[in-house]
């Protein structure tokens, strides 16, 4: 959430609810606990959980994997900011994924992972993310559960309303927050109305490989874009946007921003763009950006700069694009599984606006319009209007679907959940939430098909939650049985970083293509020493390359001498290891890049600077067998 929204809700007169939310004064006792809350959450030892829920670490930069409905953390996927203990970010393999146009930025702000989906039900391919800051879209596959592929989104800024995917995983939707100049130039901050673009980026997904690609950006008017969601079943095809900031004001203090009484849901058909670029349209223009590849036979990333994208002017293509009015800055934008209601849900406004895909359809084909904004088409509000969810919270911002007619959308000031029922409209039940909660995730929750079974809901502030920390607390994650008439609260757990959006799935889809090893007969690494015989020390100037093997539980070599004080010495290092779990490490004295992690098959690099004559131990930090204390060598430094 951003602080201006508070100011705004301030200024609404809610100032008073606020405050008494975000104190924690409300009680903390747990009047929706459910009784038999624990057997529900308890997950026997030796026995898996149902879902898998893939968490982001919003200003961690990264994508942590729990299990539902236990709770439990399993792993924390490096994606934006380095990581010393998989040494992701520091190795010359993964160095390259964290390369921009900006240079080398070891950090990010990741908000809405989401899953490939085809035929609009979850596939267990791929997660995306979103990077906030520098915008980039990640995407993580669950073969491995590793990052294999970023890439950054040119004219944007603050990638907001991002990664959201298609039913076919068609595209992964990039949407930028901020409106900028395009292209960036030098000019006065006030002169923004009517001059500042925002991006909508449609990135293509290779059916085969999953390759991603910036297929077209559709330049919009400049407001901010906060929210989107695919069409789906009936309305696949189409893609909806919040915007906030219709004003265009270049400072956002409320007396700007929030003039409009409504701003849009920008409706935009991707299916006519999509023909329109496939038959020439559109225009390249020039534009630096970078496109990291992980590959998995290399086990190395490489960095490519792009020189352009292709962009579109939605003006030139009729039918792309109608802005549907939605009552104060609406945040999030979601469909229901069927795809005929749109919800948006102004968080300045105590309802829920509902939208009719079929009656905007028909606004549409009778031109039913009501103006438009920089020549884009306006419908009438009524005109598209589905329903009004009278919901006696306040500061609503995330609806998810639990398949079987329900809604459930979180309340950020009154800080609760409320679950409501789709063409009736009518809230059926609510829970608090403890407390300020965000986002909230039902696995499948915005696919065709959800499993709604729980609901998570994350949460901004947990103040007396848990254990005092000193004065940061952790941020935290609350889950709910949503298997019954009413929503039983059954756990809290703490998070990773802030956790603005989640994306749970089936174990049992991910769980049968999960990669137990890397085949060493596979490994194309090129510094990968295959066998004992190839183990050799090479010398090339003031650089020296070590090609080292590991096995239980020795180095080979692991007596190194003829180094000298100022050479670059390059580990190259491979975990001869074919059986699961059995990952060796190397770490070495004084050396300023991390430890290497290196996983059955795999050769990973570092780099050693020697800066004093001496021998040097090094050692494998991971316990890997009775001897793994007996896993070390030396390196002698001699002066120069
Ligand atoms: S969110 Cu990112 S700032 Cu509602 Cu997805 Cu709060
Ligand atoms: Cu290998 Cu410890």
């Amino acid at each position: 959430m951003r602080k201006y929204s508070f100011i705004a809700l301030a200024a609404l007169g809610f100032a008073a609810l606020l405050n008494s939310c975000a104190k924690g004064e409300k009680s903390a006792s747990s009047g929706a606990l459910a009784s038999n809350a624990a057997e529900k959450v308890y997950v026997k030892p030796g026995t898996h959980d149902d879902f898998y829920a893939f968490v982001s670490g919003g200003f961690s930069g990264q994508l942590s994997v729990y299990g539902l409905p236990s709770g439990r953390l399993f792993k924390v996927i490096p994606v934006f900011s380095q990581d010393p203990e998989k040494a992701y970010g520091y190795n010359e393999e993964t160095k390259p994924m964290l390369n921009t146009s900006h240079g080398f930025i070891p950090w990010d702000d990741a908000h809405h992972p989401d899953i490939s989906q085809t035929n609009g039900e979850l596939d267990g391919r791929f997660v995306f993310i979103n990077g906030n800051n520098t915008p980039r879209i990640a995407k993580i596959d669950l073969t491995t559960f590793e990052t294999t592929e970023i890439i950054e989104i040119p004219n944007s800024a603050g990638n907001h309303s991002s990664s959201f995917v298609t039913e076919n995983t068609e595209y992964v939707v990039a949407g930028t927050r901020f409106s900028v100049p395009v292209p960036q130039r030098d000019m006065p901050i006030n002169e923004y109305k009517g001059n500042f673009k925002g991006a909508l980026s449609f990135l293509s997904v290779d059916p085969e490989d999953g390759r991603m690609d910036i297929k077209f950006q559709l330049m919009m008017p400049g407001f901010d874009y906060d929210l989107s969601h695919p069409g789906r079943g009936k309305s696949h095809g189409w893609f909806f946007f919040t915007t906030y900031n219709t004003e265009e004001a270049n400072s956002l203090l409320e007396v700007n921003a929030s003039q409009n009484d409504k701003d849009f849901i920008a409706a935009v058909n991707w299916k006519v763009i999509e023909e329109y670029v496939n038959n020439g349209g559109g225009t390249k223009m020039p534009a630096n950006y970078a496109h990291n590849v992980y590959d998995e036979h290399t086990h190395s990333a490489t960095s490519t700069m792009k020189k352009e994208v292709l962009v579109v002017d939605p003006l030139k293509v009729p039918g792309a694009v109608y802005f549907l009015p939605t009552p104060k800055s609406p945040h999030g934008c979601d469909v229901d599984p069927s795809g005929e209601y749109i919800i948006g849900n102004g968080k300045l406004s105590a309802d829920l606006t509902v939208h009719s895909f079929t009656k905007m359809l028909d606004a549409i084909e009778k031109k039913k319009f009501d103006g438009e904004a920089y020549g884009i088409p306006i419908l009438k509000f009524e005109d598209v209007l589905a329903g009004t969810v009278n919901s006696g919270g306040l500061g609503p911002l995330h609806t998810e679907f639990d398949g079987k007619g329900n809604a459930y959308t979180t309340f950020f000031i009154s800080s609760e959940v409320v679950k409501w029922k789709l063409e009736t409209w009518e809230v059926v039940d609510r829970q608090p939430c403890y407390y300020s909660v965000g986002h909230l995730m039902i696995p499948g929750g915005n696919s065709r098909k959800p499993f709604g079974k729980y609901v998570m809901a994350m949460n901004k502030i947990t103040k007396d939650r848990y254990l005092p920390t000193g004065p940061e607390v952790t941020q935290s994650a609350q889950l709910y049985d949503i298997s019954g008439e009413k929503m039983e609260l059954l756990l809290d757990f703490p998070t990773i970083g802030e956790p603005h959006y989640a994306a749970g799935i089936p174990a049992d889809i991910v769980k049968k293509n999960s990669k137990k090893i890397f085949k060493l007969s596979e490994n194309k690494h090129p510094h990968a020493t295959l066998n004992d015989s190839e183990v050799r020390i090479e010398r090339n100037g003031k650089e020296v390359h070590i090609y080292m093997t590991m096995i239980r539980s020795h180095f080979n070599p692991d007596n190194i001498e003829g180094v000298k004080v100022g050479d670059k010495v390059y580990f190259h290092v491979t975990n001869l290891e074919q059986d699961y779990d059995v990952p060796h490490g190397i770490s070495m004295i004084g050396a300023q890049t991390s430890e290497l992690l290196i996983m059955p098959g795999q050769t990973e690099t570092f780099v050693w600077e020697p800066k004093q004559v001496g021998v040097w131990p090094f050692y494998c930090p991971d316990f890997c067998s009775a001897l793994h204390q007996e896993m070390q060598g030396y390196v002698r430094v001699s002066p120069a």
